[in-house]
């Protein structure tokens, strides 16, 4: 179609306006860099004002992708307004990685939120792509994640609101771990054993917790149980899938001895917590509280002897009273046992845990020794709280050599 006089022609009027669009591109790439170093530069010393275009941009894209899932992204505004601008009066609490806020956004649903104070997460996208797939994650006892919050280098994630505190704030008091009846104990070893376990088998990603504890343990209206901070590990820690890691995230008195030393876990140190939060719930006893430097720690040890000695009556909380189903509670304290083997092969898993809380009259294995039972710890410093930059490093834990040891 083009003669050949012409072909000089055509060539100017395709390339010239290619090659201005080409410069003018540059010159805006060069332009938006200038800009967000400005901005980088300034956010050490001022807050930031404005979003980075890329920033700016990620958010437009994953707005666009919320809209056919029950993920929101919220604004920073909205989070500010619903907590009259983070103030104290809103403050929950302090978690491991960053303060805790309610807040009520304008139609009236409430909400709980996590600042994160500490990140490790490389990219915005990595943030992104760990936290939707843990929003995927539903289970009548998974508190629910709605949404997150993205503003500058702060980073919220956003939970439903749970009414009635968390489990520690009942099991160990005297007067309040009186409202929690046998009954109501026993609905929630069961609720917290059916969201674990949908964490380790039902969900795709199997979720190992880590840091499963009796403050991890969030109360709704009826007080039925809600696992809080599932997959903060998959959030702070990029490589969860690794079995071998050297940072150890979790709370002393419920990490399992083969990940406290030598750093290994699995679904089977998340059952050893399970084990410990049992024995608390049982017994109404902190499993801290038995710790003391330079003696015996074991909330563990002292369960399994009064079990040995046939006087596991002892053990029961006070508060319960004297009207229990012996039965019931004899096998919430065999199944706790078991979770607390010293070996984690010896552990049931999640599923088996459930079928045996599940059923009447089944027969167990006669627990074995559980862990730190003959184990002398020196020194354990560990922050409660627990992930992040701040997560715990253990320094010593040593087997007495006069005893058998394991
Ligand atoms: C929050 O702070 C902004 C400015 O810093 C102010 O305009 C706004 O009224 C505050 N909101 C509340 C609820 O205190
Ligand atoms: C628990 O072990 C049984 C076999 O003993 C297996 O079928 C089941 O899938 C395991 N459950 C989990 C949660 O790993
Ligand atoms: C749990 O929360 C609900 C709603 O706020 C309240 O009515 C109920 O009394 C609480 N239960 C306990 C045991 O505190
Ligand atoms: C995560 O683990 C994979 C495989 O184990 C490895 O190739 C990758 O480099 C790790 N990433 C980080 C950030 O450690
Ligand atoms: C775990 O990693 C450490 C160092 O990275 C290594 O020395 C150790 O052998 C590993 N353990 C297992 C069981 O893979
Ligand atoms: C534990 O170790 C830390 C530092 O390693 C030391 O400061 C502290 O005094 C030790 N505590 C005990 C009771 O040994
Ligand atoms: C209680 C304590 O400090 N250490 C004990 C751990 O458990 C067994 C059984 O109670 C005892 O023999 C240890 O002395």
């Amino acid at each position: 179609m083009f003669p050949g006089n012409n072909t000089t022609l055509w060539v100017v009027a395709t390339v010239v306006p290619v090659s201005l669009l080409l410069t003018c591109f540059l010159a805006c790439f060069l332009w938006i860099r200038k800009r967000r170093r400005r901005v980088t530069s300034m956010s050490g010393t001022v807050s930031v004002p404005t979003m980075s275009m890329e920033m700016e941009q990620v958010l437009k894209l994953w707005r666009i992708e919320e809209s056919d899932s029950e993920f929101s992204i919220y604004d920073f505004d909205q989070i500010a307004d619903a907590t009259d601008n983070f103030s104290d009066e809103h403050k929950l609490g302090q978690g491991g990685f960053g303060p805790v806020y309610k807040g009520e956004l304008p139609g009236g649903l409430e909400i709980a939120i996590k600042r994160l104070s500490s990140c490790s997460v490389q990219g915005l996208m990595e943030f992104k792509n760990e936290i939707q797939l843990i929003a995927k994650l539903q289970h009548t006892n998974l508190v629910r994640l709605l949404g997150c919050c993205v503003q500058a280098e702060e980073k919220m994630l956003i939970y439903e609101y749970m009414h009635n505190r968390s489990l520690d704030f009942f099991i160990f008091d005297d007067k309040k771990g009186k409202i929690l009846t046998w009954e109501r104990r026993f609905r929630i070893i069961d609720g917290v054993a059916q969201g674990l376990l949908y964490l380790h088998k039902h969900s795709r990603l199997r979720v190992i917790h880590r840091d499963l504890k009796a403050s991890n343990i969030l109360l709704d209206r009826d007080m039925n149980p809600k696992i809080s901070d599932f997959g903060m590990a998959r959030i702070f820690c990029s490589n969860v899938t690794e079995a071998n890691t050297t940072r150890v995230v979790g709370t002393h008195g419920y990490i399992a001895p083969e990940y406290a030393s030598e750093g290994l876990f699995s679904i089977k140190s998340d059952v050893f917590s399970f084990g410990v939060l049992l024995l608390e719930i049982i017994t109404g006893k902190r499993t801290a509280g038995f710790y003391q430097y330079g003696k015996f720690f074991n909330l563990t040890g002292y369960a399994y002897q009064l079990w040995q000695d046939g006087r596991w009556h002892e053990l029961v909380d006070p508060a319960l009273g004297d009207d229990l189903p012996v039965p019931e509670v004899m096998k919430c304290l065999q199944v706790a046992l078991l979770c607390v083997q010293d070996s984690a092969d010896d552990r049931p898993n999640m599923s088996e845990v459930v079928a045996m809380l599940g059923s009447e009259g089944i027969t167990m294995p006669e627990p074995r020794q559980p862990a730190y039972y003959n184990v002398r710890i020196s020194n354990l410093t560990v922050s409660s709280g627990s992930f992040g930059e701040s997560s715990c490093r253990i320094s010593s834990i040593t087997l007495t050599d006069h005893e058998e040891g394991r």
